[in-house]
Formats: C-alpha cells, structure tokens, sequence
C-alpha cells in the first residue's frame, strides 16, 4: 500500500518539475511511468465460485465437469445435499483477479491470500517459460507474498498444478 503513494508521488514530482509530455496534459503518459522504477502491489484471492440448482430446475449435466478441468468441480444430485437430493452444484478455482498489467522493469510485489481449496501447487513463469517463483504448495488461509522484477515483456503465467489448466492468471507486461 506504502508502494502505490512513494509512486504516485514520485510521477507527480516528475509532472511539476515540467520534464515530461504528462506536463501538457496533466497526466502520466508511459514515459512518466518509465522514468521511475515502479513498485507495483498486487493482491489476489484464490477462491472457488460455486453454483447450484436442483433437477426440478435443471437437468444436471450430461458430462461431469471435473473431467474438461481439474478446476472444475460437481457435487452430482445426492452428493451435494444429503437433505435435498435433487440439489447438484458445480464449482470453478480461480485467482482473482485473474489478469493485471505491469511495466517492463517494474518491482513487483505478489501476495495470494487462499480463500477456497484447501492446498494449491503454485508456480509463477516468465514469458520464456523460465520459472520465477518455484512451485510449493499453497495452504487455505494463507497468505504468501513474493517479490520480484518483470525483466521481460510479455505475459507471466500464474498457475496452480492441482487445479489446472482453468486455475491461471496472467500478468501482462509492457514495454515503455
Ligand atoms: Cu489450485
């Protein structure tokens, strides 16, 4: 949080001081954004959404979701709610969000706070595929803050083993 007002301030210290286009228009363009180092903080919850109906309503469906992903989830009629057999659901592991930018150079800080699933394996990777935070295993209830640098432009894969390959995010950077 400390990191978003040092940036702000620092952008607007560039704008008063008159060396930049963002001075013509009052706003930041990139290459304000670009004569800082950025810090940049990014927050996410893995969390399940979750929907049920009942057969009266809806025929469950004919393939089980857990079979197109891991991150799929279903609770057949029966299995859901032992009081309501009629009762299906299904579920979807997701980080939220699940796409942020950043700027080619900027210091990221990454923290995941588990909301739903009771482990996760995740790895973060960078545009080539090279790994930047190692896969370990990430526990409901947690929150897990990693920091590091986007050194390349492209985008950087979030993803969780257990639940893939729907449970991903990406953050997306860009050049100056
Ligand atoms: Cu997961």
């Amino acid at each position: 949080m400390q990191w978003h007002a040092i940036g702000a301030v620092a952008r607007h210290a560039a704008i008063v001081t008159g060396i930049s286009a963002g001075m013509l228009t009052g706003f930041p363009t990139a290459a304000d954004v670009g004569a800082q180092p950025r810090r940049h903080s990014i927050y996410m919850t893995a969390v399940e959404f979750r929907g049920s109906t009942s057969t009266d309503k809806l025929a469950p469906p004919s393939i089980d979701p857990s079979k197109l992903s891991q991150g799929y989830t279903y609770k057949a009629p029966g299995q859901a709610d032992p009081l309501a057999p009629r009762r299906w659901e299904v579920g979807s592991f997701q980080f939220s969000p699940s796409f942020v930018t950043a700027y080619l150079d900027d210091s990221i800080m990454l923290s995941v706070f588990i909301a739903d699933g009771d482990h996760h394996d995740v790895q973060l990777t960078d545009p080539d595929g090279r790994v930047v935070i190692a896969k370990a295993t990430w526990d409901r209830g947690r929150e897990y803050t990693k920091f590091f640098q986007v050194d390349k432009v492209g985008d950087y894969h979030l993803e969780c083993g257990i639940h893939r390959p729907s449970m991903t995010a990406t953050i997306m950077v860009l050049p100056h």
